[in-house]
């Protein structure tokens, strides 16, 4: 480390703030040397502090020079504060004053993509979490709400385009060719929702009516050039905006909406009020250039920020220990929405195959944490899946054990009792007890134990007595510094599957699906009058975020792939089904035994793959079988080629057995009509993407994906052919030249580029780590944008298992470089790229040892930035 160890921060610290700041105004002159940005502060003290010693702490980082500062129009003298590399503190302030200051900042020269920087020719910002103190001194707290007015002046030619928060409220020409805009945004906000934009930027525009009557202008700022790749946005904008009014009574408040991209950023998007900012590749969306998924992705980004606005902007969070307040609700509601506006079964499908990819994994490691926190060295470290993910799932339970009228009525009292407030997640929890009259103190063990629980269900037919008993037992590792877990409150939504195949009816109003609220340890449930033995369908829709463990049979499991009245779970089924499967497999392959198909399994995928009446998009996720990074999640001991081989040995051997079912697929999905991405044709398409997949491993694929390359008139099907060319050690002589080709066609779409890098990392034939290292010094890639990054060398780490774990290690020395590279650069996104290391317990020698050994290297790197510090050592 370079100066002291960094400080853990602790939730039980937290105090109010003793001042608080009702105005700020802000004046950024924009210059080729530096920026001045000139501060008002309009303080007063808070009443609700018991501090009154007058001091008063604004934050900084990062190159800040400052030129003055007053109080009440009184310059200081530099004995009149405190100043050091993160902090000014002033002393004996009155009990209200106007403290003004002057700093010089360098935006070009910030690299962090935290608070004002360039990206290509424009500025912009970012301040979630703590990035506003980059940009002046200002205690960069949550809980410091105030009206910002905000005058930026800039050269005109380069920066036609200034934008902030709020709306306009002047323009003016000046001398010299400049022009200036002042922005007023009449809401409190805290710092981390400040935003900046200016640049030479082309604007789609459209408007929306709310629910009373006012005419909103929505604006999307993009470069010139993507101009033609905004229609998605804003439909997704619009839909959110009535989503939103539609299903929890939110309206926008603000009188314009704008949204900018920009190449450079550190994550998808930020919601900062009335301007979010967005990573390109979460808004611009054009069939020739963007897969489905990015489709999806586009829609989901935008809502989430949108919805934001309520949730976290109108009411926002004390300190960032509530984060999961505004991300786990946020997700939550993105969630619904994009479940309402596509297939609802697909959408969860992909959130819980997503969750327990990642989301279980980070439970069970070393980084494992509350959805709560107690405590954080860097909060950019706790951006996390657990606290996003794991946070969604906690308030889909309250939706499950509430029902949807109690819990409208919750988020009703939330959002009225907490209107311009900064709250806690007890704020919520509170709101939805007063609401439902339900007593949740049980069900508030979600925030403060982290790990994931295993539900053990075991069930008892007694013929005689015809009942069915199912005994449930929960259990949950230690974690967070206890001892042992205590029991949460689990909602089991379940049904019973009869030897017909139809549900069985559970209750006298013929219900057939229950939730079953478990609360203890171990309780049973008792099912009268049951005729024959049922398969149970557990957990439906992954009703908890837990495991569950349930002895299944394959004829069970067969039976309920087959014929479940659970979308979700028949789905579930097909995963369990291979899943046993694959770990057969992988044991053969760890021991040398010869691999063998199991006739049952094809049985059932040919009865699926049959059957046309079903709808493609779960035929498509129901043949893809467990990704290698959830079975490196379930697996105790990562044996990663192993893993790779029955993984493979098996999509092989199933392809040799299903040609004529998956030809037929193939053809019968080969869509024609124009592209729209609709839930029927992205259906169709990813079925038809998933047979291509297994074609490739039989003769008839190589020529089907070539051609498919060539002939596509949209980018999923583009794509997809290009990845199963390159994966495939047959298609040589196609895939140079459909790479190449592809460059030369895509090579000024900076998006397409990152997937043509992405494909490429992930390509999991030999010498991957050569092929990685010689796209580094490629034009498409940049070791200054986040996307690329995240697309080749994380693609690289996180999706092309065995290059990366090759048992020499040379991709763990590899990935080590590249962190310590990053580590001043971009100090969030070197931290991001540690995560495949943390996990080396789970690996075997060499490369449990090696992984070690670069965690240790990183660890011992004297400059190391406090984010990958706090990774790297809390994860040796
Ligand atoms: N709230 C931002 C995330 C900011 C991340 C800072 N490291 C985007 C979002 O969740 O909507
Ligand atoms: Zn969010």
């Amino acid at each position: 480390m370079k100066d002291a160890l960094p400080q853990t921060i602790y939730l039980d610290d937290y105090k109010v703030s003793p001042f608080l700041i009702d105005t700020t105004d802000l004046v950024f002159d924009l210059g080729v040397e530096h920026t001045r940005v000139t501060t008002k502060l309009a303080v007063r003290r808070n009443p609700a502090s018991e501090d009154k010693s007058g001091s008063l702490e604004l934050n900084s980082k990062g190159a800040m020079q400052l030129q003055w500062i007053e109080v009440d129009g009184q310059r200081l003298g530099e004995s009149a504060y405190s100043l050091t590399d993160n902090m000014l503190t002033l002393s004996n302030l009155p009990s209200s004053c106007v403290i003004s200051s002057e700093v010089l900042i360098q935006p070009q020269a910030n690299t962090s993509l935290m608070g004002l920087y360039r990206s290509r020719t424009m500025y912009c910002t970012q301040c979630e979490a703590e990035g506003f103190r980059r940009i002046t001194y200002f205690p960069d707290r949550p809980d410091i709400m105030s009206v910002f007015t905000v005058k930026i002046v800039a050269d005109k030619a380069s920066y036609p385009v200034l934008l902030s928060n709020g709306n306009a409220i002047e323009r003016a020409d000046l001398d010299h060719g400049r022009h200036t805009v002042t922005w007023h945004d009449p809401f409190k906000k805290p710092s981390h929702l400040f935003a900046l934009v200016a640049g030479t930027l082309g604007k789609v525009e459209d408007s929306f009516t709310t629910m009373s009557g006012r005419e909103i202008p929505l604006q999307i700022f993009v470069e010139e050039k993507d101009l033609n790749k905004c229609a998605h946005a804003m439909l997704s904008l619009k839909n959110s905006m009535r989503w939103d009014e539609e299903v929890y009574g939110r309206e926008y408040d603000l009188d314009i909406f704008m949204i900018v991209a920009v190449d450079d950023f550190n994550m998808g998007a930020m919601e900062n009020k009335g301007l979010n900012i967005f990573n390109t590749s979460a808004v611009l969306a054009n069939p020739k250039t963007t897969t489905d998924a990015s489709f999806l992705r586009v829609e989901g980004v935008v809502a989430h920020e949108y919805f934001h606005n309520w949730s976290g902007n109108r009411v926002n969070v004390r300190d960032w220990f509530q984060l999961s307040l505004k991300e786990g609700f946020t997700v939550f509601r993105d969630s619904q929405f994009s479940s309402d506006m596509n297939s609802p079964t697909v959408k969860r499908i992909e959130d819980v195959s997503y969750l327990r990819t990642h989301q279980y994994a980070e439970d069970s490691g070393p980084m494992a944490h509350q959805v709560q926190p107690d405590s954080y060295m860097e909060i950019n470290n706790f951006y996390t899946v657990t606290v996003y993910e794991k946070g969604s799932e906690i308030v889909r339970m309250y939706h499950t054990l509430l029902g949807p009228e109690n819990f409208r009525k919750g988020s009703d009292l939330y959002f009225d009792r907490h209107d311009g407030e900064a709250v806690t997640i007890e704020e919520f929890v509170s709101a939805m007890e007063d609401a439902s009259g339900r007593d949740l103190t049980q069900f508030r063990r979600w925030y403060k134990q982290s790990g994931t629980p295993v539900l053990k269900v075991r069930s008892v037919y007694d013929a005689d007595a015809k009942t069915y008993t199912l005994d449930f037992e929960q259990s949950s590792p230690a974690t967070s510094g206890r001892s042992e877990n205590l029991p949460f409150v689990i909602p089991v939504k379940l049904g019973l599957v009869g030897a017909d195949g139809s549900d069985i009816v559970l209750s006298s109003d013929g219900q057939t699906e229950i939730i079953f609220e478990m609360t203890e340890p171990h309780q049973q449930l008792v099912f009268e009058n049951i005729d024959a033995e049922p398969v149970p369908s557990l957990l439906r829709g992954l009703s908890a975020p837990v495991k569950l463990d349930y002895p299944y049979s394959t004829e069970q499991l067969a039976h309920l792939m087959a014929n479940d009245g659970d979308g979700f779970n028949r789905w579930d089924a097909s995963q369990t089904l291979s899943l046993s499967v694959l770990n057969q497999l992988m044991h053969d392959s760890l021991h040398e035994r010869p691999m063998t198909l199991d006739g049952q399994l094809v049985d059932a995928y040919k009865a699926l793959l049959s059957d046309e009446s079903l709808d493609p998009a779960m035929v498509a996720l129901m043949l893809q079988l467990p990704a290698e990074a959830l079975l490196h999640e379930e697996a105790k001991t990562i044996h990663v080629a192993a893993i790779h081989d029955a993984r493979s040995f098996l999509r092989t051997a199933l392809a040799g057995c299903l040609v004529d079912e998956l030809e037929a697929i193939y053809q019968r999905h080969n869509i024609r009509q124009a592209y729209a991405p609709s839930v029927e044709q992205m259906g169709s398409r990813s079925l038809k993407n998933a047979a291509l997949g297994y074609l490739m491993l039989v003769d008839s694929g190589v020529e089907l994906a070539w051609d498919q390359f060539q002939n596509a008139d949209n980018m999923t099907d583009q794509a997809a052919a290009l990845s199963a060319l390159v994966n495939c050690p047959t298609a040589i002589k196609y895939s140079t030249q459909a790479l190449a080709m592809f460059l030369d066609e895509f090579k000024d779409e900076a998006l397409v580029m990152n997937l043509w890098l992405q494909i490429q990392a992930a390509n999991s034939q030999p010498n991957g780590l050569d092929r990685v290292k010689a796209l580094l010094d490629h034009s498409a890639f940049s070791m200054t944008n986040p996307n690329k990054i995240r697309s080749l060398i994380g693609g690289f780490a996180n999706a092309n298992h065995v290059n990366f774990h090759a048992t020499d290690g040379s991709g763990y020395e590899f990935l080590t470089q590249q962190i310590l590279d990053l580590n001043t650069v971009n100090p969030q996104i070197a931290a991001r790229l540690v995560t495949p290391l943390t996990r080396w317990k789970k690996y075997p020698e060499p490369n449990r040892q090696q992984m070690r050994d670069a965690l240790q290297n990183i660890a011992n790197e004297p400059n190391l930035v406090k984010d990958v510090y706090e990774i790297a050592t809390k994860s040796l």
